[in-house]
């Protein structure tokens, strides 16, 4: 007999039953995020078509070069997060500060979102995937009154809910509420994110691993030496220059991403409350580990500014541990 389709928003509520706690707001977040996603995936999907190629010229608060869908993914974004009612605040990779969100109806809302609207974006050009990262916190402040600064200052172990949306050759929604992980992909004949993966679990150990080789001589020796090791196991080498994609995949084969410190990035180029954190907590989730090149946990890290950069080292378990071996051998 053909599986029953289980839509995303059927599961969300099929498992907020499961919370006798629940009320219903993160299930309203959830579905909402969702919907940002079918409307960013359309765009995606039609990038070259509408002449949204190319950057606009100018550059985002990094420096970066901002790509239109860059910004048009930020904007659905929070009109679909302000839209929920469920949500007092954002902070974006695209936003130099948090947008805080004046409640709707005199309601409060008690969530906060982080969020890379679409991240990888250097990508769309050249046709690679690329993705969403979302993160939820409950809020901290007095919910009476507009979110604060603080609020977003949360280590990645408070995380409620954590997720991405990866825009490839198809659209998967995977996220976790912290009792496991699932995956959810877009049928686009019924406009529906349809459960796909169900209880996701990383593999123990991978046969590749996930780096800019390029920047191989501007690594530390520790990091030098394990990645040595691994191309002496044979490994293969994926990286595809885009997170959401290179998470993604070793979610499914397992493998270890590494983005150690450069030159270029003393305190690593990912960016910890809306890449790092959101992330970590979905592969942790799954059975994997992630850690910083400082070997601390990533989501027990302290932040301190909204867009602070952290290393990572991010997958399987047992490749995870062996690579803090390495740095505990040769760092100096
Ligand atoms: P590099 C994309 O710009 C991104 O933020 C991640 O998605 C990706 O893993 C990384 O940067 C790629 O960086 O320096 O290897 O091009």
């Amino acid at each position: 007999m053909q599986n029953r389709i289980v839509t995303l928003d059927e599961f969300i509520i099929r498992r907020q039953k499961e919370y006798t706690l629940a009320t219903g707001e993160l299930t309203g977040l959830l579905r909402d995020i969702g919907v940002a996603a079918k409307i960013i995936n359309r765009e995606v999907n039609k990038a070259g078509l509408l002449n949204i190629l190319g950057a606009v010229g100018n550059e985002n608060l990094h420096g970066d070069t901002v790509q239109k869908l860059d910004l048009y993914a930020n904007e659905k974004l929070i009109e679909c997060l302000k839209n929920s009612g469920e949500c007092a605040g954002i902070a974006s990779e695209e936003n130099e500060d948090y947008v805080p969100i004046a409640p709707m109806d005199e309601k409060e809302s008690k969530y906060l979102v982080v969020m890379d609207p679409l991240d990888g974006s250097s990508n769309i050009d050249v046709n690679v995937s690329v993705g969403t990262i979302f993160g939820i916190y409950r809020r901290k402040s007095d919910p009476s009154g507009p979110c604060v600064l603080e609020d977003f200052m949360q280590k990645g172990n408070e995380l409620v809910a954590a997720g991405y949306v990866l825009y490839g050759t198809s659209t998967i929604l995977v996220y976790s509420t912290g009792r496991g992980v699932n995956g959810f992909t877009l049928d686009p004949t019924i406009g529906e994110f349809c459960l796909s993966h169900q209880d996701i679990k990383i593999p123990e150990q991978g046969n590749s691993y996930s780096v800019n080789q390029g920047y191989y001589l501007k690594f530390d020796v520790e990091m030098r030496r394990y990645i040595d090791h691994c191309s002496d196991s044979n490994f293969g080498l994926r990286y595809i220059g885009s997170m959401v994609s290179d998470i993604h995949r070793i979610l499914f084969q397992g493998g270890i991403f590494l983005y150690p410190n450069t030159r270029k990035y003393p305190l690593g180029k990912l960016r910890l409350l809306y890449e790092c954190n959101p992330l970590g907590f979905i592969v942790e989730q799954a059975g994997g580990k992630a850690i910083n090149c400082s070997l601390e946990r990533i989501l027990d890290i302290e932040p301190k500014t909204l867009h602070q950069r952290e290393t990572i080292a991010i997958g399987s378990p047992a490749m995870v541990d062996e690579m803090k071996e390495f740095v505990e051998r040769y760092r100096v």
